[in-house]
């Protein structure tokens, strides 16, 4: 600290002097009227005696970077409650997403995959900034993220001895049911028998006869729950009988309650519900719920071979936490059918995205 000491006449005498000599930023510690020594003071008029004082060390240059260090740690966390607002922003208006995983969203929804499984699929899937990940890495995590919603496959049909066909009219029912025949009898040396319960379309026990016949199968025509009853017990040493069902239009509740009734009389160990992926969405939901009573366990989707977007597969089994046993993928007996399982599914339904 620099001090120094004045005798002036007046304050504005001192002051200017402070100003010349310590600088503005200068302060007055003390002040006090005095006298010349000797004789002379006591005739002289009083004196002024200032001491002033200057802190030398540079208070203004600290106080800056105090604050510049506050303004740091400020902007710092404004920066990341910015971030914090976009992710939140992000997941609950998916049209402020960055480019990339608004791309992403899009194929996905290209796929016919349902909105809010696609909200899950890419839930927290960009990074801390909010930017997706590169294409490899995002079509993996994908991957992953969509064979973990379905529910785990199960050896179908590789040990159930009766197995049951159900769904709407035209969706494949009946091919499948051969395909699966011919597997079974020929690939892997089972006994089959094969039971028709549908009666109600002219054709329809042909069309089961021809394959029984090419594959050298027994087929039995039923028209009662108590016949169906007898023919499976008639089969019994068979390794495998598989139950053809007349396609119900999902609406009529009367004939799906019939065929409850025919499935009551033998309780089949496998109960598949056939879908087309050809099926809009919607209706596929309906059919869903309507089948319900007749308690099918699993789940097979025909007719990939007819449409780019898989997305329906996804959305059935997520919605019902079925497993999907099979996909049939063309008209040709045997080879167009697939056993599949959640991995398998997945890249078939994400196809080449990305
Ligand atoms: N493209 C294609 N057609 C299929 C598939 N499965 C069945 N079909 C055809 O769909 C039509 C109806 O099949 P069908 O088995 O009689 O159906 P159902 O009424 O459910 O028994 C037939 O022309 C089949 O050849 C498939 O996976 N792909
Ligand atoms: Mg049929």
């Amino acid at each position: 600290m620099k001090i120094k000491r004045y005798v002036v006449n007046n304050m504005p005498e001192a002051l200017s002097l402070i100003k010349r000599d310590l600088g503005p930023e200068a302060v007055i510690i003390s002040s006090r009227k005095v006298r010349l020594p000797g004789w002379r003071g006591w005739l002289a008029p009083e004196q002024l005696e200032v001491t002033a004082a200057l802190d030398e060390k540079d208070d203004s240059s600290t106080q800056q970077v105090l604050w510049q260090e506050e303004r740091r740690k400020w902007a710092q966390e404004i920066a990341e409650v910015k971030t914090l607002l976009k992710q939140v922003t992000m997941a609950q208006a998916p049209g402020n997403e960055p480019g990339e995983l608004a791309r992403w969203r899009k194929l996905l929804l290209d796929l016919e995959i349902k909105a809010e499984i696609i909200d899950q699929l890419l839930q927290g899937i960009a990074d801390n900034t909010g930017v997706a990940r590169d294409d490899a890495t995002m079509r993996q995590q994908l991957l992953d993220r969509v064979a973990g919603m379905f529910a785990p496959g199960h050896p179908a049909g590789a040990s159930a001895r009766v197995l049951t066909f159900v769904g709407p009219t035209g969706v494949g029912k009946t091919t499948t049911l051969a395909k699966l025949a011919a597997q079974f009898s020929i690939f892997n040396k089972r006994k089959v028998a094969l039971v028709t319960l549908d009666t109600y379309r002219i054709g329809a026990v042909d069309q089961l006869q021809t394959y029984g016949e090419i594959l050298g199968v027994p087929v039995e025509v039923v028209m009662t729950p108590k016949e169906l009853k007898e023919a499976v017990h008639r089969h019994r040493e068979k390794d495998a009988i598989l139950i053809d069902t007349a396609g119900r239009p999902s609406k009529n509740r009367m004939s799906i309650a019939e065929l409850r009734g025919f499935l009551d009389a033998i309780a089949p160990m496998e109960t598949f519900l056939v879908l087309s992926c050809t099926t809009k969405n919607r209706d596929l939901m309906s059919v869903v719920e309507d089948f319900k009573v007749l308690n099918y366990n699993s789940l097979i989707f025909t007719k990939t071979d007819e449409t780019e977007a898989l997305g329906a597969i996804l959305n059935i089994a997520h919605a019902t936490s079925m497993p999907v046993a099979y996909v049939t993928n063309g008209q040709n007996v045997p080879d167009d059918i697939e056993v599949v399982d959640p991995q398998k599914l997945a890249k078939m339904i994400l196809g080449a995205v990305g």
